[in-house]
């Protein structure tokens, strides 16, 4: 009689203990789970990137800052001429910085990663035709 009562107290304990184990394991899950979608949710509204643009003068100048301003979600954009560095402000909830490279590269411009196609390079003014790379 010991013996069996024993024994159906271990069997409860375990059933207990499998439980718990069942509702941590579902609760991690959940917490896990919440922490990724909150991850997705938090886009930078004031990214700032700095990448280079080829370019000459003060008119290049002026047509890939209003390019890059041509993308919603540009906060800023500044190309400097001595450095062919171009900084930028971006709302990452509107747009990504690759969209602003395609719409530079459109103006005629050469970015880091995006390049112009030729008829666009071609089209600007003799003075503003920087050397490709
Ligand atoms: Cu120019």
């Amino acid at each position: 009689m010991r013996d069996y009562d024993l024994k159906s107290n271990n069997n409860l304990l375990l059933t207990i203990k499998t439980t718990i184990m069942r509702k941590l394991i579902l609760a991690t899950v959940f917490l896990l789970g919440g922490f990724s979608i909150q991850a997705q949710d938090k886009l930078n509204k004031n990214a700032k990137y700095e990448f280079e643009v080829n370019g000459n003068c003060d008119m290049c100048q002026s047509r890939i800052q209003k390019a890059a301003f041509s993308v919603s979600g540009v906060k800023s954009a500044t190309w400097s001429i001595e450095t062919h560095k171009l900084n930028l402000i971006l709302n990452e909830e509107k747009a990504n910085v690759l969209e602003v490279k395609k719409a530079i590269a459109k103006a005629g411009y050469d970015t880091d990663e995006v390049k112009a196609a030729s008829e666009n390079y071609s089209k600007l003014p003799g003075c503003c035709q920087y050397d490709r790379k």
